[in-house]
């Protein structure tokens, strides 16, 4: 199956959405930790990226040299990635109920040696550029057509290593490398206008290192679908989807917790808790 080249209508992605909403609940809950609100705030550009004709994979072939390589470089939003893996035919569904598992290939943060589909392992925080980089200079040395893309967090941009990557990508005009910002304000341990108010303002500072910035609403599917039509034109330089989204967005009881979904990072929903949840996503 290769779902790649098929572009859905706004009904469909949201109702895959939906359910891919449902087994990250499902899946955080039943291994009694796990990140909800990261995974949930990341998934509705996950769904356009690899079910609305973006992302160039072959879940037969994993291996494929020219297929697409998408890094989640927040290594902690797995759930999110799982759901949509198994959905692209990557792996058997039944497998999401054996995640943070002893000897399951999903552990809590990704890694490309255990899960086929991820293509870098993720969890200390702010590597997933670099790695970018190097790929998206291999298909130019290779003379080989993949795009790559990353998706960074903003506490996650607290740390150096994505401003040297950043830096580095406009350095090498890396018109084949796209940055998605999962954009939703919290952190860890806070806000992130509190933790590290320098990281605004967020569009003027990736402008300044030379990359081509897109501001969207990541919850819009009609703005992510345009967000990714509008990079794959850029010419000369690497760009950043800037994404506005919400910790536990779809889920009420999450995205209406204090503060902001933030209580839910690192914490699943009780088994009563999912429950409800479930219904209100059924
Ligand atoms: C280098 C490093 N420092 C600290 C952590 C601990 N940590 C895990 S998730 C997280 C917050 C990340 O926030 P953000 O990038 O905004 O992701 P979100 O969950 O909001 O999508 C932190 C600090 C880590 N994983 N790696
Ligand atoms: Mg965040």
């Amino acid at each position: 199956m290769n779902t790649n080249t098929h572009q859905r209508s706004i009904a469909e992605l949201a109702d895959l959405a939906r359910r891919m909403r449902r087994e990250i609940i499902e899946m955080t809950t039943q291994a009694g930790s796990g990140h909800p609100s990261s995974s949930t705030s990341e998934i509705d550009i996950l769904t356009v990226l690899y079910f609305d004709g973006v992302l160039r994979y072959n879940p037969q072939h994993p291996d494929w040299p020219d297929r697409d390589r998408f890094i989640l470089s927040k290594g902690h939003g797995a759930p999110g990635l799982y759901a949509v893996l198994a959905e692209a035919g990557y792996f058997d569904r039944e497998l999401l109920n054996t995640l943070r598992q002893l000897g399951s290939p999903l552990q809590g943060h990704v890694d490309r040696r255990m899960t086929p589909g991820v293509e870098a392992s993720a969890g200390s925080l702010g590597q997933g550029l670099s790695i970018g980089i190097g790929l998206a200079l291999a298909a130019r040395l290779d003379q080989r057509d993949y795009r790559v893309y990353v998706m960074i967090g903003d506490g996650e941009s607290d740390e150096g290593q994505v401003w040297e990557a950043a830096m580095t990508a406009a350095k090498y005009h890396l018109d084949n490398l796209t940055a998605i910002l999962d954009f939703n304000q919290y952190q860890q341990t806070g806000p992130v206008d509190r933790v590290m108010p320098a990281l605004r303002p967020v569009p003027d500072k990736w402008r300044a290192f030379g990359w081509h910035v897109v501001e969207i609403d990541g919850h819009n599917y009609q703005q992510i679908r345009a967000a990714f039509a509008e990079v794959r034109d850029v010419r000369g330089r690497p760009q950043i989807i800037v994404a506005h989204t919400i910790k536990g967005k779809g889920i009420p009881l999450i995205e209406n917790s204090d503060p902001a979904g933030n209580k839910y990072h690192g914490v699943p929903l009780k088994p009563d808790e999912a429950k409800e949840a479930l219904a209100q996503l059924a």
